[in-house]
């Protein structure tokens, strides 16, 4: 990348993606990074609109956001909850007394009529989040997980059921009639690079990709000669968090920064693997368009954060240089 200021696009999901846009927004000046984040995982909960990956991003870029669960906030309490399980609701899923200033003026905003990229935009200027966040879409496209207990909502599936179905596909449901929210294919048509977060490819990844035009729009960058790198959540054959290594094996597929490799097949110029799968490295050169880098890429604070993205922004820019 010629420019100093690098237009980037990272694509989102979970804990992992929030951590590597942190490190991005570290690093970029304001303006340069935009975030476009999984909405897959939202869902209606009593009677409050949920959007979990949305608030993981932005807490995180706040730096407000829970370190060790890597979701809701820092300095959270939990009273509230006793107060629902004293009420006999169900209470497997935990909202923190703090977090729910976010979901109850969400869900009021958008009673109202407003978008969520709208209420996305002034969340982040309340928290004091330079970094532009955007939803896939500003319509609801639930993740339905396909399992050997039936199809789950997504929060089943990850909360409630602590990830124990066997998962044999998923669903985004409504996709083909959403369309991506204000920004989201502009952003792409603008970028100098689109980093691919090492968040789960089927859940926080493929969603994303399922919004109408998004896929499309970064298969026409690609071909412009931009340069689209995909981070393996994976590390020697483990998730770094969650369930992404599991849902490769149940799905018949080996759980490796290989596999993970050839899900974005067709998408990328380079892929980002860490040490321990150095030894990949010459297959996934001929699965991703050939350039590989092979690095440190645990984030397991915020300096390691930056570190993380610092190498990939230089990885970005030697490739361009390269091509000239
Ligand atoms: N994840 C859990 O494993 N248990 C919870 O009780 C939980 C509550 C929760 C509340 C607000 C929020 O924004 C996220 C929350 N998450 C919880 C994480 C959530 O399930 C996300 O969808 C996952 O992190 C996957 O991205």
């Amino acid at each position: 990348m010629q420019n100093r200021n690098p237009k980037i696009v990272a694509l989102a999901g979970g804990v992992g993606g929030a951590r590597l846009a942190d490190g991005l927004a570290q690093i970029l000046n304001p303006g340069c990074l935009t975030v476009i984040v999984n909405i897959g995982d939202d869902f209606e909960h009593y009677g409050l609109f949920i959007s979990p990956d949305l608030d993981t991003v932005c807490y995180t870029l706040a730096g407000i956001g829970n370190p060790e669960t890597g979701w809701g906030l820092i300095d959270e309490s939990f009273h509230m909850m006793e107060s629902l399980r004293q009420l006999g609701v169900p209470d497997w899923f935990n909202l923190g007394d703090r977090d729910m200033a976010t979901h109850l003026v969400r869900t009021q905003r958008l009673k109202n009529g407003e978008s969520l990229s709208q209420v996305t935009s002034d969340f982040c200027k309340a928290w004091g989040v330079s970094t532009r966040v955007l939803p896939a879409s500003d319509d609801r496209i639930p993740t339905i997980v396909l399992t050997d207990k039936g199809s789950l909502s997504f929060q089943e599936y990850f909360v409630h059921l602590h990830c124990e179905p066997k998962v044999r596909g998923f669903y985004f449901k409504n996709a083909n009639k959403a369309w991506p929210a204000p920004g989201v294919l502009e952003s792409l048509e603008d970028a100098d690079g689109v980093i691919i977060c090492p968040s789960n490819p089927w859940v926080s990844i493929d969603p994303i990709l399922s919004v109408p035009g998004v896929r499309d729009a970064l298969a026409r960058r690609l071909a412009q000669g931009i340069f689209v790198v995909a981070v393996s959540p994976i590390i020697g054959g483990k998730a770094v968090k969650g369930p992404a290594a599991k849902m490769f094996v149940e799905l018949g597929l080996n759980a490796t920064s290989l596999e993970v490799a050839r899900h974005y097949q067709g998408l990328l110029s380079g892929f980002v693997l860490d040490k321990v799968d150095g030894h990949l490295a010459q297959d996934v050169k001929q699965v991703c368009g050939g350039e590989v880098l092979v690095t440190d890429t645990l984030m397991r604070d915020r300096g390691a954060r930056r570190g993380v993205a610092d190498k990939i922004l230089d990885f970005i820019t030697k490739i361009e240089v390269d091509r000239g």
